[in-house]
This record gives C-alpha cells, structure tokens and sequence, in this order.
C-alpha cells in the first residue's frame, strides 16, 4: 500500500493532503539476485525431466489431442485426492505424489498441507522429507501406477499441482525411475502463484547480491477488486481460466473406492 502525504502549513493551521491510496499494490523491494534459480522452476528444484510447459499450452496440445510432434499428451494431476475433488483440468488423471494409500483422513498433515511423504530419498528427484506417515508408497508404486496408464514412454505427459513444486518431483521420477521421455512440468500449477510486474531501479547482479539496489517489484491485483488473494494468481483455474471440472471418473481416479463416483 502507498500512501503519499503532503502537508502544507498555511497560515496558523497544519493542513494535510492525503492522495489516494493505491488499496491493491504491494510492493516488495527484498528479492535479492541470490533467489534467481536457473533450474528452469521457483522452487530450484533439481529438473530430469524435458521442460516446463505453460497452462495455457498444455491446454491447447491437451484439448487438439495432438503436441508439436503429433503425440497425444495427457495431464496428470499429482495434488492429494482432496484437492482433485475440489475442481481440476478437464480429462486429467488423479495421481497424487507423493504417493499415498488408504484414508486421507487419517494420514493427513494438515501443517504442511501433504497427506504425507514418500519415505524414499533421492536428491536427484527432490523428496522433501522423510518422516514416514503412514498410508505411504515407495516412489516405484507412484511410477508403477502411471504405468498403468501409459504404456508409451515417448506419451507426452504434463504434470500439474497446486502451484508447481511437486509436480516437478512427480516429472523427476518419472524420468528417472519410469524412462518417460517427453515428461513436462505445468510450471503454474492448478492455482499458481501471485503476479508481480518489474518497476523501478534496474539492478546491477553481481555473484554476491546487490542489496543496495535491490529488484522492484509490485504485484498485480489482476481483477482490480482491491483485494490479493487467489483469484489474482497465475494458476490453471484463476487468471488463467482454463477449462477445469468437478466431475470423477472412476477410470481416472487414483483410489477410487475411497470417494463415490460416476462410471
Ligand atoms: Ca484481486
């Protein structure tokens, strides 16, 4: 928020002007050149698999059947079951990563939002952690399960989560532990992130940071409402408005028997 004040003295009184105020910028001045990743996603993510493709251009190969090299891709969707219920890409298959069995209910850990982990490790592919809750698969059961899907390793598959950091993990594995070969990560994800645009001082990057002329960012309030919150964001479903649907279908679940669904 920018509130600019000019206050003028006239005569025996102090008078203050107050210009509008700007209710929906944010400014953040504290990204430092430190942050730049050049692994090719936000998170700096190690990326085996063949690159990031947008939301809107998955949509396209998605919805012509067909991607610049004639292949059928197809979307899979690796948010936690619950979240796929709540609404995701028309078509896409539910596969969630990290890899879980049994009741969300029970395995659930809500403080960092996962039903759980994979109890595998492996740095290559990026696992988070391994606290080992229960309801968890190997990382091998994640990949046997997408074969069962798809049995074309040169199949395109694009890989989509709430906004893009274990989608990357999923695209890894696959690449690594199912030989997939045309594997892509939807780097918004299905709910993104914020919008920020440059402004301001360009900054001198140096190998240690610059923190005198740092970068200038401010974030957009993409549907001028006054208010940041998830409909400003750069995701499938928000500013970009790509086709989603609530509706499940039993041959695209991953644990079907869990939830009541449509044949
Ligand atoms: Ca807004």
């Amino acid at each position: 928020m920018k509130t600019l004040k000019i206050a003028k003295i006239i005569g025996l009184g102090l008078v203050t002007t107050v210009a509008p105020t700007f209710a929906a910028e944010a400014v953040v001045t504290s990204v430092t050149p430190e942050t730049i990743t050049t692994t090719g996603n936000r998170y700096g993510n190690p990326t085996l698999y063949l690159s990031d493709i947008s939301s809107a251009k998955a949509w396209l190969n998605v919805s012509k059947k067909k991607d610049e090299n004639g292949k059928n891709p197809v979307i899979i969707d690796v948010r936690r079951v619950e979240e796929f219920v709540a609404g995701h890409p028309v078509g896409a298959l539910s596969i969630p990563f990290p890899h879980v069995t049994g009741s969300p209910a029970k395995a659930n850990d809500s403080e960092n939002g996962y039903i759980g982990y994979d109890v595998s490790v492996d740095s290559e592919v990026g696992f988070l952690a391994t606290d080992g809750k229960d309801g968890i698969l190997p990382i091998e059961d994640f990949v046997g399960h997408v074969k069962r899907f798809v049995k074309d390793k040169n199949q395109p598959i694009y890989l989509l989560c709430k906004t893009g950091h274990r989608s990357v993990q999923a695209a890894n594995a696959l690449v690594k532990y199912g030989n997939y070969t045309q594997v892509k990560n939807i780097w918004e994800g299905y709910e993104g992130q914020p919008k920020y645009a440059y402004t301001g001082t360009v900054p001198t990057v140096t190998s240690t940071g610059d923190s005198a002329n740092p970068y200038k960012f401010v974030q957009l309030d993409l549907n001028h409402d006054g208010v940041f919150d998830v409909n400003d964001k750069d995701g499938w479903a928000f500013y970009q408005g790509l086709p989603i649907e609530t509706k499940l279908v039993k041959s695209k679940l991953f644990n079907p028997a869990l939830y009541s669904v449509k044949k």
